[in-house]
């Protein structure tokens, strides 16, 4: 089997859910389909960045794409490592983001062509995951806000739940957020928090020390993402198991972070990691070294690298992708149960993508 076409259309789509409070209301995503001499369409995307990128975006895939045309579908490997080549000998960028896509789309051939779903191809550990809900609580929401939107999520049936501080002036300012969203969701769900880098060390140990009390399932990029010693200090200063890695590209950052101690929980960003073939890479380290991994975005693509990996230990369920197919796994109860069709298991909404396309 050959690859025989790549193509890729810019969409800007409502953002799901909209945003009750702060943040934009459109999100852009370059879609992906590449075409076998056999009739069989892969999908992927390439996403999250800023909407000022979406045209370098789209160009770095299209020319990527058309340097795969006659390669086997099949060898995910070899032309993963001759695209990243392409960067100059240390990818990053926009380049790891296009060449994530390009994998996907791939590996949803592959199990297209074989009749089974992506996850089973990649080790079929499980067929069903725990998630925890990731698309509300942010840091414009006021405290009432933010207790309803927790009270919701507990009403649909998730058992844990993530929300973000980061953006107070003060420590009193986020104690009381963690107050208040412990009190809102009581004892017994899980309550991820995410600081997104808005910490300095010193600071991460000393509202770390005086929120643990409420219960903390993990805190995660409380600092600087590349700042390898600072996370170790912090980790190892809390009990409260610290998780980052969703800001690196490729997999050899994660060495350092595993290394050093930085993390206890290893975060892998499937659209900058280079895809399901780099994922899976990270995933098996983790579990070398005796630590779980999680995903990051995504939720639609990345259930089918978690329940592959057995130290997988929950989805992160961003509905944010989800406008762009017809339909995707719901989460049940704080689980997620992994399709059943061959590939992915999912298809484009291609009424809502004709209308959202963008000139670039
Ligand atoms: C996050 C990252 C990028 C976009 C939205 C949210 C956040 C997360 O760090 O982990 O969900
Ligand atoms: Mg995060």
């Amino acid at each position: 089997m050959k690859i025989a076409s790549v193509s890729s259309r810019a969409v800007r789509i409502p953002r799901n859910p909209s945003p009750a409070v702060g943040g934009a209301d459109t999100m852009d995503f370059v879609v992906l389909t590449i075409r076998t001499d056999e009739g069989i369409e892969g999908i992927g995307y390439a996403a999250f960045q800023s909407p000022v990128l979406t045209p370098a975006l789209k160009a770095v895939v299209d020319g990527l794409g058309e340097t795969i045309i006659g390669s086997d579908p099949a060898d995910t490997e070899a032309i993963g490592e001759r695209l990243l080549r392409l960067g100059g000998g240390s990818p990053a960028g926009l380049l790891t983001r296009a060449v994530s896509a390009i994998d996907v789309a791939l590996w949803d051939i592959k199990g297209k062509a074989l009749d089974r779903p992506v996850y089973q191809l990649l080790g079929g550990y499980r067929d069903r995951v725990p998630t925890y809900q990731s698309g509300y609580l942010w840091r414009a929401a006021t405290l009432e806000e933010l207790d309803a939107q927790a009270r919701q999520i507990v009403t649909d049936g998730f058992t844990s739940m993530k929300f973000r501080l980061g953006a107070e002036a003060t420590d009193a300012g986020e104690i009381a957020r963690m107050e208040t969203m412990r009190n809102a969701v009581g004892p017994d769900v899980d309550l991820m928090i995410d600081i997104n880098q808005g910490w300095d060390v010193n600071r991460a140990i000393r509202i770390g020390r005086e929120m643990a009390k409420y219960g903390i399932y993990w805190l995660e990029d409380p600092t600087t993402f590349d700042d390898f010693a600072g996370l170790a200090r912090i980790a190892d200063a809390l009990d409260t198991p610290i998780a980052a890695g969703e800001y690196v590209y490729g997999i050899r950052p994660f060495r350092e972070l595993i290394e050093q101690r930085s993390i206890d929980i290893v975060m892998v960003d499937l659209l900058r990691v280079g895809g399901f073939t780099q994922w899976m890479k990270v995933a098996h380290m983790a579990e070398a070294f005796n630590l779980p991994v999680v995903s990051h975005l995504a939720a639609e693509l990345m259930v089918h690298a978690l329940a592959a990996a057995p130290n997988g230990l929950t989805l992160e369920y961003m509905p944010w992708g989800f406008p762009l197919f017809k339909q995707v796994p719901p989460a049940v109860n704080g689980e997620v149960a992994l399709p059943t069709e061959p590939g992915l298991g999912l298809e484009f909404d291609e009424d809502l993508l004709a209308r959202s396309e963008l000139a670039v």
